[in-house]
Formats: C-alpha cells, structure tokens, sequence
C-alpha cells in the first residue's frame, strides 16, 4: 500500500504535472456523449452512477481510512453515499492551471474533466469505476449533486446542478461530533438524460452485496426509502469478515453442496498481488466461476480464470491418478468443474483490461501467481481431506461418462438432420435470407400465436420456430438429458449453432433469437425454461447478446381512427395522464369562487404523480385497516413527527376510530350521541397503530405534502372534505379541476359563446389566441377524487382492449407491434449480472420447493422482468 500522506495533500502541487493536466473540457461534453463516459443511458448506466460513487467510498475504505459507507435511495429518486473517511479535501488548490488554481480541491474533483491529477492514493485503485473520470460523470449526469464533507470538526458543502457549480463551498456549521469525518454524496439522476431514471433494488443490492463479500473489511448498508405495494421499504446490511467464502457459500445456499468450501488468501509483498479464492462443489451440472480484478467483475476471465482453470485441472487430476480414482478415461477440466462455484479475486497494481468495459483481466503475472496457489493449497487441502477428495473425484468421473453419452445424443440429432435434407426442422417457417447480420428467429408460444407470427412476419429476414407447450425444465438435466426432449432438440437443430462441446456460434444460422411468449404467466414460465436453457447450453448466446425478449402489447387505445398500442399497466397510467393533461388544469379558487392560481403542464404532472402515489399510500393502509382520515388526523397531531401515536380507540356504528386523547375520544362520542363507554381503553388497536407508525417512519409521505404544499395544496383542505370528518362538518372544497374539453371549445365557438376568462389565461399569449376556450369544471373534492377524475378525462373518447395471448392479436397487428424492426420494442437479455441470475435460475427452476415459493411470493410483481 503507498503511503497515504503524500498523496493526501494535493494543494501541495508538485502531484501535478501539465501532462496530467489537458485541456479542461465542460462537463458538457459528458453531457453530450454519455455512451462514451458511462456506456449509455439506460439502467446499466444509471447504476453505474452509484457504483462510482461507493467505488470511491470503497477506495477510501481499502486505504484503510473508512470502514462504514451506507447507500441510500431517497424517496424523489435520488442516491446517497456516505462513508466515514477522511472526507473529500476541501482546502483550495494550489495549481499552474488559473482555471484551477484556488478552487477548493472538492470542486476541482467533481468538475474539472481531465484535470486534478490523482487525488486516490490507493495502489489498487483502478482510476475510477468509469473509465477514469469517475464521479464528474455523476455529476455532469445529474439534475442535481451536493458533497457534504465532514472534517477539522465542521461540515462543508457544495452544490452542483448538471455539473455547474450552484452552491460554492461553505461551511454550514460545526460537527455534530467534532471527531468524526466523512464524505457524503448525494445526486438526482438527470430525466434529460436517463429515459427511466429510477434505481432498481435488486441491481444495487447484488453490487454491493458482491462488494462488501470482496472486501470483508468493509460494512455496506443499504437502505430504499422508496416505498413498495405492500408500504414496506426495505434495508440490508452487508459485512461478512469470511470474504469470498462467504460468497460462495451465498450462492451455493440454494442448491446442494457435496464439498466443504476450500478457501484461501494469499499476498506477495514484491509484486503487490494479493488473490483470495474459494470454490464449492454442488450437484448442479454447470460452473458459475466468478473471476474478478480490483473488484471488477470480468465476465470474459482472463489470465487470473486462466491460472486457476490450469492449475485445477493439473492438481485435482494428478491426485485421482496417484489415488487410482480414475479408470481408463480422462478427466477434462470441465469434468473437473462441474457443479463448481467458485470465486477468483485478484488485487493488482496497474491492472490490465482488454477493453473500456473491462471484460478480461491481460496481466500475465496474475496467471502465475493465481496457479502457485492453487497448486500450494488445493494440494495441501487434497491430501488433508482424503473423503472429500475421493468424492470431488468420482464426481468428475461421473461428468466424464455423461459427456460422451451427450455426445453420442448429438451424433444422433446431426444424422437425423441429414436424414431430413438440409437438416432444418418441419416446424420451422425459415426465412429466405442468408444473411445472418440481418435475420432473426422468433420462438413462439402455441401454434395458434405461431399462425399469427407466420403471416406477419417478413418473409425474408424472419423465421417463426413455434414451440408446443412447456418446455423441459433443464435446470437439473445433464446434456444427454436435455437432448433426450423433442422440442429441445428442434431448437438446437433450428440455431444450427451446435450445443456442448460442438457448440459454435459462427455456425448460428440467425443474428438474433427473439422469445415471443404470452404476456401472462404462463407465457412468463414459459420464457424463463427458455432462458434457463439458453443460460445453461449455450451460456455464449448470452454472452454475445444474440438473445432477445419481444414486448407485445397488452392494450390497445383507441381514439376514432387512431390506435396506440401500450405495453404495461404502469406504461398505461402515463398515457391516460398524458391523455389528461392535454386537456386540463388544476384551479385553486377562493372562496368566492374566483380562480387565484392554477396548475399546469409538468408542475400538475409532479402534483398528479404525488397524489397518485398518495392514493396508493392511502389504498395500502386502508388494506391494513387504516382510514385516510386518521392519517390526517395523526399529521394533525403530530405535526412535528414527534410520534404521539393515537391513544383510544372507539368503535361506533359508522365505523371504528382513533383518537389522542381521551378528551378528544369523548367529545366526538358525545356529537354522536354514543355513551362514553364506548371508548375504548387503553390504547389504539396495536396493527393500526403499527401501520400509522411505518407510514410515519416513511419520509415518503412527507414529501409527498412536501410537493403538493409548494403549489399551496395543502391535504387538510381535503381532509375538511372527507366524508369521514371528525367534525362531521362538511366545509366547501376551495378546489376544482378545471378540464378543458376540446368538444366543448368546438361547440362553443359554433354557438359564439365568449370564453370564460380566467385571470392567468388573460395574460398568456398563447392561451389569448385561443378565443373561444369553454371549461367546463369539475369539483372535485378530495385525493381519491382527483385521481379518479383524471382517469375518466383520460379516458374519454377513446376505447381499450386488453389482449389476452399473442394468439389474439392479428397477423398485421403483431407485425405493427412486435415484430417490426421500426416500431417494437426488444429487451436484450444480458450477463450483467450472471451470478445473480444464476441464483435466481437455481432458486426458480431447482429442487428446492419451499424457497422457490418463498421467493415467487416476495417478488410477485417482479418476477415478469427478472430477465431483462
Ligand atoms: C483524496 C485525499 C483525501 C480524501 C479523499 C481523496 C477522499 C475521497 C473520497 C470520495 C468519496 N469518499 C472519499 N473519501 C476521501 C484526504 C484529504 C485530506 O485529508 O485532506
């Protein structure tokens, strides 16, 4: 490790020379290329942002100065990250360069593209998560980014929006307790940027998992204030001192084990390589091996995969021919490997990769290094564990005989190929072309959506393989298993591309292989046995991105002649309210009834989004016996979020109630004429009062009045309204939602009406060319109301049809939508995260019934898009 002083004072100045400073470029220029700087705008992307981020925390805490980093996703979509390091430094710097010199050093780190020469002081560091201009990305990509940095006993802070500074450093005030530092990071990814700007738990929570796993010095929490269907957030701390053991043991947790976990470190001071590596073998039939370097997953190897293969295969089958463990066949390294999990993880200085997105570790000192200790610990371990040993060996002698007997299936599929001329499959409707950049293959559900796929299709680029029913799960099956199935064996013959050993993908006949399944869930069963073969016989399709998930609609919006098709529930809310919001406004009147302010455009599309999510809040606790009122009630109660919970709780005929007081229990009593026995002592009904508590613990609610109070909304208006009033009293509503109907303007104009003039329309230049507009108001009067109404003003004149399977659809129809490389949508299937799935493949499609359940019951509503 270099010594963290010198490094540590970068107003010094002498840690820079004008090489390592270029031409300091705008952020703009991030800006304008993100595919250049974090590979794109879509999730893959987005994630990325927080990986620099913890990145960053993760290299102060190898440097040894932070232990603790905790990431946070904030209810408004933004990302936290805070670690207790050293904090950023702050103090101006000190340069050649006048852009530079004298900007605090903090400011110089978020913007400056090319310059600020190495701030990390960590051998290991790998110049940042992203190619090397790591966290100025974040902030360039962000619609907002703060640095609050904790140190000499106060706190500084710094502001950015979409890489420009907006907040200079200032100190806002002391330390909380004036011996701690840190560093915390908190962005707003920019919409401008990232079509779907919101995080996904599960991605994050698997890279820092891993992380926390590769680094065991090093205690990562994760918390997602964002709050699910069920009102639950969801937190987890990661911190496991095993290392990679533990991991691997992680992720053979879902199968069966048939070895101990054989696990080791080792370090050469000399060269600086550091590796810790565990493996552990199961009675599945396939190898996860999970090579990383300076914490980067490599998922094309490299030297470190390669040293430890060769060793392996060295070590393990020179003890089964010492021990008379193997007859007269020979042990291949795959053999060898079956059912293994394994870990490789490597620390290097100066780490080579063969490319930007570091697929593959070059270092040939690593292969060395990682091969000398397998061979020094797997041979020790081997001749320690003589029982466990005699196991792993007999296994791969078991995986020698299954591999010839594939062998032998596969002969048999390439001679019955011959025997049906040109070997491709009666099934298959192929595609003329030959040419495989531009041809593709769809695998359909049914032969009635295969009907619909044929006569849709282009001829010449198209092929429809229809697939009759379930699928065999392959999970389990070795290969000579796997081929023992007709519709199995009709895809393979159809890729062309061989399966196994004889696999090769420069043999497969299309350049995309696309999964056209139903939309419900057996079409979503049906998809994953798809994916679980793909992943499992021919992992390289996968790899190569060659594998595709067509999105069919599941609606049809109609208006007069026009159709749009929609592909998801969440995709049709945004079009009923982009449907909405064409045709209205939000007017707040006084009590006269005169208009005073009014809610258009994106500010009413937040407000709607806020009462929106209101409304769910509201049906989640209402499901758990809450009544929207009584969450007002406790808001008024507990203005300060003290958490003065209800006390009494009184059941009356129109229903039961909370109150926090007993005063107040008895003069609601008394307007009712209940007999104050009624109250119900001594406290509330502990579920409800549980429920009031999680949604008072959920800042989401908060800021969801937040929001609605900036545009002078204010949720007890609609309390006075509620027809569960405590007061009983029903108080005129001073809002009305103001729809403006083109129908109506049309015939308004026809009859010569004059408009209603509203105030802010009389100043509005556009809005004065408009004559003749008719309103027509709607009053609505509470949450559920306003929802309610948008829904119906979105849906008017137009027409819905959902569709039930592909095979409902029109041959033109699943052209139109699906099928048309210029209009559908596909969903690429990737490697990202192959450990993961590789869990997930076991835990859905393995033995182990009770965790499947468990786990389809958790993940319900997510389990459609596991895939993607
Ligand atoms: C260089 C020097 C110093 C701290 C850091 C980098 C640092 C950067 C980050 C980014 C996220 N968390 C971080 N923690 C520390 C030390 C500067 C000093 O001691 O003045």
């Amino acid at each position: 490790m270099t010594d963290p002083i010198k490094s540590d004072a970068p107003a010094s100045g002498d840690a820079y020379t004008s090489e390592s400073i270029q031409v300091l470029e705008g952020l703009e220029a991030i800006r304008k290329r993100p595919g250049m700087y974090v590979g794109g705008t879509g999730l893959n992307a987005l994630h990325h942002l927080v990986y620099e981020c913890v990145d960053n925390s993760i290299d102060e805490v190898m440097a040894g100065f932070a232990s603790q980093v905790v990431v946070r996703i904030g209810v408004d979509g933004s990302c936290s990250v805070v670690d207790d390091g050293r904090g950023m430094p702050v103090d101006p710097m000190k340069h050649e360069n006048p852009q530079i010199n004298g900007r605090p050093a903090v400011e110089v780190i978020l913007t400056a593209l090319h310059a600020g020469g190495k701030f990390g002081d960590n051998a290991y560091k790998v110049s940042g998560g992203l190619h090397g201009v790591g966290i100025k990305c974040v902030n360039a990509l962000s619609e907002w980014t703060v640095v609050e940095v904790t140190k000499n006993g106060r706190v500084y802070r710094i502001g950015f929006s979409r890489g420009e500074v907006t907040e200079p450093l200032h100190e806002i005030g002391p330390a909380p307790d004036p011996t701690k530092t840190g560093t915390r990071i908190s962005f707003l990814p920019d919409p401008e940027i990232f079509p779907d700007p919101e995080f996904r738990f599960e991605t994050l929570e698997h890279r820092l998992r891993e992380l926390a796993y590769l680094n065991p010095g090093v205690t990562i929490r994760f918390i997602d204030e964002r709050v699910d269907s069920e009102g639950q957030q969801r937190e987890e701390t990661f911190h496991d001192p095993d290392g990679v053991a533990a991991y691997v043991a992680h992720l053979t947790s879902v199968k069966h084990v048939v070895s101990p976990c054989i696990h080791y470190r080792s370090l050469d001071e000399e060269t600086g390589l550091a590796a810790e590596v565990a493996f552990q073998y199961t009675d599945a039939t396939n190898e996860n091996l999970l090579p990383f370097g300076n914490n980067i997953f490599n998922p094309d190897g490299g030297t470190h995969l390669q040293g430890f293969k060769a060793a392996l295969t060295r070590v393990i089958g020179h003890y089964a021919r010492k021990n008379n463990l193997v007859k007269d066949l020979s042990l291949s390294g795959e053999d060898l490997r079956e059912g293994m999990t394994a870990v490789i993880a490597v620390r290097l200085p100066n780490p080579q990769f063969n490319n930007q997105t570091k697929e593959k570790l070059l270092n040939p000192e690593v292969e060395t290094f990682i091969a000398a200790g397998i061979a020094e610990h797997v041979g020790r371990w081997l001749e320690e564990h003589p029982v466990d040993a005699k196991r792993i060996c007999q296994k791969a002698v078991l995986a020698a005989e299954a591999r010839e007997a594939a062998r032998k299936a596969r002969e048999l599929i390439r001679r019955k190929g011959e025997m049906d001329g040109g070997g491709m499959p009666h099934k298959l409707a192929d595609c003329s072309s030959n040419d495989v950049e531009k041809t593709e293959m769809f695998i359909v559900e049914g032969d009635s959506a295969g009907g619909s796929a044929k006569g849709g299709r282009d001829h010449v680029t198209q092929a429809i393989l229809p697939l009759r029913g379930k699928l065999l799960n392959v999970e389990k099956a070795r290969l000579d298993k796997v081929l023992g199935f007709e519709e199995i064996r009709t895809l393979v013959q159809a890729l062309q591309c061989g399966i196994g050993e004889d696999f090769d993908i420069a043999k497969l006949r299309y350049g995309r292989v696309i999964i056209m399944t139903d939309a419900d869930v057996d079409g979503s069963h049906i998809r994953t046995l798809l994916l679980t073969f793909f992943f499992r016989q021919m992992p390289e399709l996968v790899r190569q991105g060659k594998i595709h998930i067509a999105q069919p609609p599941l609606y049809m919006v109609s208006r007069g002649k026009q159709h749009q098709y929609v592909l998801s529930d969440k995709q049709m809310a945004d079009t009923l309210a982009d449907l909405a919001l064409k045709h209205s406004s939000l007017a707040v009147r006084d009590d006269a009834g005169a208009v005073v302010h009014r809610i258009e455009g994106d500010e009413l599309r937040r407000i709607l989004r806020s009462l929106h999510r209101l409304d769910e809040l509201v049906a989640v606790s209402r499901r758990r016996g809450l009544v929207f009122a009584e969450l007002l009630e406790q808001r008024r109660h507990d203005p300060s979020g003290a958490g003065h919970l209800p006390t009494h709780h009184l059941t009356h005929p129109e229903g039961d109630r909370l109150f926090w007081s007993e005063a107040d229990a008895r003069a609601f009593a008394a307007s009712r004429e209940l007999t104050i026995e009624a109250v119900g002592e001594p406290s509330a009904d502990p579920s409800r009062r549980a429920v009031l508590r999680e949604l008072h613990e959920n800042r989401e609610l908060e800021r969801i009045f937040e929001t609605l109070a900036k545009q002078r909304i204010s949720i007890d208006d609609y309390a006075l309204v509620q027809e569960e009033s405590v007061s009983g009293e029903r108080l005129p509503t001073r809002y009305a939602w103001m729809v403006r109907d083109a129908k109506a303007r049309r015939k308004a104009a026809r009859a010569g009406e004059l408009a209603e003039s509203t105030e802010d329309a009389a100043g509005d230049a556009t809005e004065a060319s408009e004559v003749a507009v008719a309103e027509e108001m709607v009053e609505v009067a509470n949450v559920p109301g306003i929802v309610r109404i948008l829904g119906e003003i979105g849906r008017r004149g137009i027409e819905v049809k959902r569709f039930k399977g592909l095979g409902e659809m029109e041959a033109e129809q699943l052209w139109e939508t699906t099928m048309d490389p210029a209009a559908r949508t596909l969903l690429k299937v990737t490697w990202d995260a192959a450990s993961e799935a590789e869990t997930l493949f076991s835990t859905l499609m393995g033995e182990n019934v009770e965790r499947r359940r468990s786990y389809i019951e958790r993940h319900a509503l997510e389990v459609k898009n596991l895939d993607v």
